[in-house]
């Protein structure tokens, strides 16, 4: 059986759902380009070089499949995606689902180690790379990830992804023959969360489908949207919630930047007329800044209604100046990789908007807010999150001992966010009971920087933790004990860095040589009161 590093729902809660009209059993693909017969000429994909309409798309990821097929890979194969924020990253996802090719959405900043974890841990086939990334080598790290590891070969998506344009034809139907959907895996989604390297999350055709129209639904999407992703897109943010899939399974047209920066958005924006963006708020700040250095700035805006911002805790004090400054409604969002996806809503009062994380986007998630003991709260006071729900998975891939951890019994998946739900039932996120650094909403497991530190001959004990950043709300601090009569410098950490092929938003932003660790009652680094000794030192930060 191909798919027994999968968990899947319990059937009776499956029954449920499909019983409901939420996991429809189609192929997600064809639910997403469902839209494109009754509008071929309709512009489906920008980017700054090109642009697809509804009919170019279905015949671009028509013939990136056969592409696909021709490099031997089929129904039920894993591939690494490791591509950059450009138009065909589109028509390769679509091609991918509806041949039952499942991705693996990288990011472009991993680097040899989690990319060689990653196709170990998935058994996946096969790389599929941008060439070339902001300097980067994609296809000779991909070739080199190749000789590391199970894949079999690193393919350029340029050769694989052709420009095809449909000349007005209706677009040909690739669903012939068996097309995988329903509980089949769509995509794996990875997690940056706690234990070490990332996991994977198996998002299926039912339950992804369900994800990105529920979204749009909430965000009122429709054929007259036009969403610009900016964060990288195989994020489940840009890509779902309702991104990508959310604005084309309603007909509107997505507009892909390469760029976060209000430099490149901006232009893109006011060219596309944009409606509606989902952006971090470290980058949600510097559009902030850039109106204010250029208030002519804000016309290029003009179109746009909606702004997202999720990721990590946006500050009340930003979240205020959304309105005001950039003239568009703001929705916060609080969402993860593994599902639950909240979201403040369009009609909310200012108080709940700029306040907290709204609250789930479907009335079939599943909610509960726990103390440390797995009792309730009582109503209004802190507790660790945990959910359930019609696309919330019940465990990670080919983690069996880890999900033991990271779900209850029956199946509640524990965030590890720490929230407290208001009478209205929106939740504002107070914390967190996880060891990662939220580095500008990019999740950084502790474990594996302090793994990779370890390897330093002069590192006795080390402990990475968050600490405050102006610009991104927390970097990476590390703090160690040296061996008697050693020194450990900067240096020497980032070239264990280096050495481990890791991705560089692990490399520690701030190092601290201490005596002592503080420790817990059993003995445990305390890595709370670690890092409010460490936060003080801020203003001496070594930076890299
Ligand atoms: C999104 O997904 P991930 O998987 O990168 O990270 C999930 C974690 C959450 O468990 C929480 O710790 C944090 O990121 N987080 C927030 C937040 N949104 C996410 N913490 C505070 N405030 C928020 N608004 O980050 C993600 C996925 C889909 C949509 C939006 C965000």
């Amino acid at each position: 059986m191909p798919n027994q590093d999968i968990v899947k729902w319990p059937d009776d809660v499956a029954g449920r759902y499909r019983a409901q009209g939420l996991w429809r059993g189609g192929n997600l693909g064809d639910a997403i380009l469902a839209r494109a017969a009754d509008r071929p000429d309709a512009v489906a994909v920008h980017d700054p070089e090109t642009s697809l309409t509804y009919g170019d798309l279905v015949a671009t990821a028509d013939a990136t499949a056969a592409n696909l097929a021709a490099a031997d890979l089929r129904a039920g194969d894993r591939v690494l995606v490791q591509v950059a924020n450009t138009w065909r990253f589109v028509p390769l996802l679509l091609a991918c689902l509806r041949r039952g090719i499942v991705p693996v959405m990288c990011l472009t900043g991993h680097r040899d180690r989690e990319l060689t974890h990653l196709a170990e841990l998935t058994r996946a086939r096969a790389i599929l790379v941008t060439a070339v990334v902001r300097g980067t080598d994609h296809l000779a790290l991909a070739r080199r990830v190749v000789e590391r590891s199970r894949l079999e070969r690193a393919i350029d998506v340029d050769t694989l992804v052709p420009c095809v344009r449909s000349e007005g034809s209706p677009p040909a139907d690739m669903s012939a023959g068996a097309v995988p959907g329903g509980e089949d895996p769509a995509l794996f989604l990875l997690s940056g969360g706690t234990g070490g390297l990332p996991k994977a999350i198996c998002r299926t055709h039912d339950d992804y489908e369900y994800n990105a129209r529920t979204a749009a639904a909430v965000c009122e999407f429709s054929a007259s949207s036009v969403y610009l992703a900016v964060l990288p897109l195989g994020h489940n943010f840009p890509l779902a919630c309702p991104g990508i899939l959310g604005v084309l399974g309603t007909g509107g047209t997505v507009v892909v930047s390469p760029s976060p920066r209000p430099e490149v958005c901006f232009p893109l924006i006011r060219r596309h007329r944009v409606t509606a963006t989902a952006l971090v708020p470290t980058i949600a700040q510097r559009w902030l800044d850039r109106v204010r250095q250029d208030p002519a700035s804000r016309a290029d805006l003009d179109s746009l209604r909606l702004l997202q911002v999720g990721g990590s805790r946006l500050a009340d004090s930003v979240a205020s100046r959304i309105g005001p400054e950039l003239g568009c409604a703001l929705q916060q969002v609080f969402g993860m990789a593994e599902g639950l996806i909240n979201m403040t809503r369009l009609d909310d009062p200012y108080d709940v908007v700029v306040g907290t994380q709204g609250r789930p986007m479907s009335g079939h998630d599943e909610i509960r807010i726990l103390d440390e003991d797995g009792r309730t709260v009582d109503d209004g006071s802190p507790g660790l999150l945990v959910t359930r729900g019609p696309y919330t998975p019940r465990g990670y891939v080919n983690a069996a001992t880890y999900n033991r951890q990271a779900f209850t019994a029956d199946g509640w998946f524990r965030t590890g966010d720490v929230v407290r739900q208001r009478p209205d039932g929106n939740l504002v996120v107070e914390g967190r009971d996880k060891d990662i650094i939220n580095r500008g909403g990019e999740k950084i497991s502790a474990e594996d920087v302090e793994e990779i530190a370890y390897r330093c001959t002069g590192v006795l004990h080390a402990a990475a933790v968050a600490l405050p950043d102006d610009s991104l709300g927390e970097r990476v601090g590390l703090a160690v004990v040296a061996r008697p009569g050693q020194t450990v410098t900067m240096d020497d950490i980032h070239a264990e860095m280096r050495a481990a092929g890791a991705a560089r938003t692990k490399y520690p932003d701030q190092l601290h040589v201490v005596d002592a660790f503080p420790l817990t009652g059993v003995g445990k680094i305390d890595k709370k009161t670690l890092r409010l000794q460490l936060a003080p030192a801020h203003e001496e930060r070594t930076t890299a």
